[in-house]
């Protein structure tokens, strides 16, 4: 059904007004009433389609792409995630991107930065570190990592295991604005802090007396040992969402907000036997699967995942969760520019 707010019917058009479109055509003019049906729709709608990555065949085209090339010579090894509906963006939802990155025993992604910000949510392997604004923090599986826009960050890995993880970064909401900006290498050595001093000073329920907060987050790693205690204390506590188990958001320290302030991150547990109700919202989300195995019924397409799968809900499409054993879900979305916009909506069914 074409729902449209448009007065004249594509393929109804009188000789007298294609000669007048044409002719405004020259001076880049066009006729609103022709497309005011896709530009005010009723309701959202998207390119985007529901779309799934099976962990084992993504990990082994990263270990192919890690034959291909090194991190060096890529500056970021990583294949883009990329909805079969926005092929050729870069994109995995209108607004955001994602990634898996790669990084092999003895590798280095060099320093830069960028006004992009950055989540990530290590899927497989130990020993690897990130560092941002020269404080570096080890890399565990399951742990969420930010690196916040316009931070110097490298990654590195003096371990034996190749490292895995998942980028998630707002590049289109960026790109929509055209304010990228990027820089390699800082004009001055950065200051040497210790390992995960921000964790210490800013992630303990403390903060320090004079600490002002503000939009830039202090803390970059969430330690996945510390969130599945919370989820699984909370699933013996209960209750749990019809539609979401228990989905919790993490959250800046300072202000109690997003931990960034485009891209919102939530880590979810879903009970062995949990039948979600349909739930739809305004933000695409991107899912990790951290633990466990389900499905997830996307409109109408069925997705069925096992651990370190990615798949992706886009806007305005009901999503309903099952999960056959006990399963943690990360997710991704662009929420916290919808809510500052006053955009955001979630509906849930019965
Ligand atoms: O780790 O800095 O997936 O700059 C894409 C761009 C990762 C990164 C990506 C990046 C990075």
């Amino acid at each position: 059904m074409q729902q449209t707010l448009s007065a004249s019917k594509p393929g109804n058009v009188s000789g007298e007004r294609q000669a007048f479109y044409k002719t405004i055509d020259a001076e880049s003019m066009a006729p609103l009433w022709e497309v005011l049906g896709d530009l005010v729709p009723r309701e959202p709608r998207t390119p985007c389609v529901p779309c799934h990555w099976p962990w084992d065949a993504a990990r082994a085209r990263l270990m192919q792409a890690g034959q291909l090339i090194t991190a060096a010579e890529a500056e970021r090894r990583v294949l883009v995630l990329e909805n079969p509906g926005l092929r050729g963006a870069s994109s995995i939802t209108h607004s955001l991107y994602a990634g898996l990155q790669l990084l092999l025993p003895g590798e280095i992604a060099p320093v830069h930065r960028h006004t992009a910000t950055a989540v990530r949510l290590i899927m497989e392997g130990e020993g690897a570190y990130t560092s941002v604004d020269g404080e570096r923090t080890p890399m565990h599986v399951g742990d969420f990592v930010i690196t916040p826009s316009w931070t110097f960050h490298d990654h590195g890995n003096p371990g034996k295991e190749a490292v895995i993880w998942f980028d998630g970064l707002d590049v289109p909401i960026i790109k929509l604005f055209d304010a990228a900006f990027s820089e390699h290498q800082p004009a001055s050595p950065l200051p040497a802090r210790a390992e995960d001093d921000s964790l210490a000073r800013y992630a303990g329920n403390l903060l320090p007396v004079d600490y002002r907060a503000g939009l830039a987050n202090p803390v970059f790693r969430y330690p996945y040992a510390q969130t599945r205690s919370t989820l699984v204390r909370l699933q013996a506590s209960g209750p749990l969402h019809s539609a979401h188990g228990i989905r919790m958001r993490f959250a800046h320290p300072g202000t109690g907000g997003w931990p960034t302030p485009t891209i919102g991150a939530f880590m979810q547990l879903l009970p062995k036997g949990f039948e979600g109700t349909a739930c739809r919202s305004t933000d695409a989300t991107v899912y990790c699967v951290v633990e466990g195995r389900g499905h997830s019924d996307i409109g109408g397409t069925r997705i069925n995942w096992g651990p370190r799968d990615v798949f992706m809900v886009p806007s305005w499409v009901d999503a309903r969760h099952t999960a056959g054993e006990d399963a943690v879900l990360f997710s991704m979305s662009d929420r916290p520019a919808q809510l500052a916009l006053g955009i955001w909506r979630e509906a849930l069914q019965p």
